[in-house]
C-alpha cells in the first residue's frame, strides 16, 4: 500500500514538474530575423534626473508599432548583465526585432519597455575591471535610482499606467538578480517579475521571500536558465523554494550557456506571458 502510495505521489509529482517545462516551447526560427512588410516599433531614449545617483542619467525605450501619445501603456523594466550598460540589450539582444515580429502575429500585449542603465554610480560606463566591489555595489545602489528616480519620470514623462499590474521588471543574469531582489522586495510596485540566468547578486530565498506567502500576489513570477550555465544553482534554489512553499511561479531549464541566446529566447517567451 505504501508502494502504491509513493506511486500515485510520484507520478503526480513528476507530472507536475513536466508539465510547467513542457507548456512552454522555445521560440521558433526566425523570431530574431528582420521582417520586410510588418510595422516596426521605434528605438528612442530618454535622460532623467537622478537623485540617488547626482546625474542625469540615461535609458533607451522602445515604443511599440503603433504607438500613440493618445494611448496609455503598460511599462517592462528590462536590465542588462554585469558587463552591459542601458544598450546591452540592443547590441546583442535585438529585443526591437523580437518584438516587432511578435506584435506582427498579435502576440503581444502593447506595451513601452525601459531599459535602464543598472550600474546606478556616477561613472556608469562599462571600462575598467566589471567585477570591482564599487561596480557590482552599484548594481544593488540601482533600486533606489529605479523605484524614486527613472519610474517616477517615466510616469510623469510617458503615456503609462502607473499601477503595479501595468509594470515589470525582468532581465538577464545580474539584472535577473535585481529583478527578483527589486521585485520580490516591492511587492506593491511590480506584478510581473522575470529572472534570466539570475547571478550570484541573487538573495538567497529566505531574504528574497520571507513571508513567501505574499508572493503569491504577483501575477508572474519566472525563473529560467540555461542548462549549460554554471549559475544556474541560483535559479534552481529560488525555485526549490518557491516549490517547498507551494508557491506559482515558472522554472524554465532550456538548453544553453550564458549567452544572449538563452536570453533571446527568454525575451520572446517572457513578453507574451505579460499584462495580460
Ligand atoms: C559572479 C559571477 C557572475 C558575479 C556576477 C556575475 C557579482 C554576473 C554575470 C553577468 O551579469 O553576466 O560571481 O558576482
Amino acid at each position: 500500500m505504501k508502494r502504491l502510495t509513493y506511486l500515485v505521489l510520484a507520478l503526480i509529482f513528476g507530472y507536475h514538474l513536466s508539465f510547467s517545462q513542457d507548456e512552454i516551447k522555445q521560440a521558433p526560427q526566425g523570431f530574431d530575423v528582420v521582417k520586410a512588410n510588418i510595422q516596426h516599433g521605434k528605438i528612442d531614449s530618454i535622460l532623467y534626473k537622478s537623485e540617488t545617483v547626482g546625474t542625469t542619467r540615461k535609458a533607451i525605450v522602445y515604443y511599440p508599432p503603433g504607438y500613440s501619445t493618445s494611448n496609455k501603456y503598460p511599462v517592462l523594466y528590462l536590465l542588462h548583465g554585469i558587463g552591459g550598460d542601458e544598450k546591452e540589450w540592443l547590441r546583442h539582444g535585438t529585443p526591437q526585432i523580437i518584438l516587432d515580429n511578435l506584435y506582427a502575429q498579435n502576440k503581444l500585449a502593447p506595451m513601452i519597455v525601459v531599459m535602464p542603465n543598472g550600474r546606478a554610480m556616477k561613472d556608469d560606463r562599462m571600462v575598467g575591471n566589471m567585477f570591482d566591489p564599487e561596480k557590482v555595489e552599484a548594481f544593488a545602489t540601482f533600486e533606489k535610482d529605479l523605484l524614486n528616480d527613472l519610474i517616477p519620470y517615466v510616469e510623469k514623462n510617458l503615456p503609462v499606467y502607473s499601477n503595479r499590474e501595468n509594470r515589470a521588471l525582468a532581465g538577464l543574469s545580474m539584472g535577473g538578480g535585481q529583478s527578483l531582489n527589486f521585485g520580490l522586495g516591492n511587492l506593491d510596485t511590480f506584478a510581473w517579475v522575470g529572472g534570466f540566468s539570475s547571478a550570484p547578486n541573487t538573495k538567497t530565498p529566505e531574504e528574497l521571500m520571507p513571508e513567501p506567502e505574499k508572493v503569491k500576489s504577483l501575477n508572474l513570477l519566472w525563473i529560467s536558465c540555461g542548462d549549460e550555465d554554471n549559475l544556474i544553482t541560483f535559479s534552481k534554489r529560488t525555485h526549490d523554494y518557491l516549490e517547498d512553499h507551494d508557491i506559482p511561479h515558472i522554472y524554465y531549464v532550456e538548453p544553453g550557456a550564458h549567452t544572449f541566446d538563452v536570453w533571446k529566447n527568454d525575451l520572446y517567451l517572457f513578453s507574451q506571458l505579460i499584462f495580460k
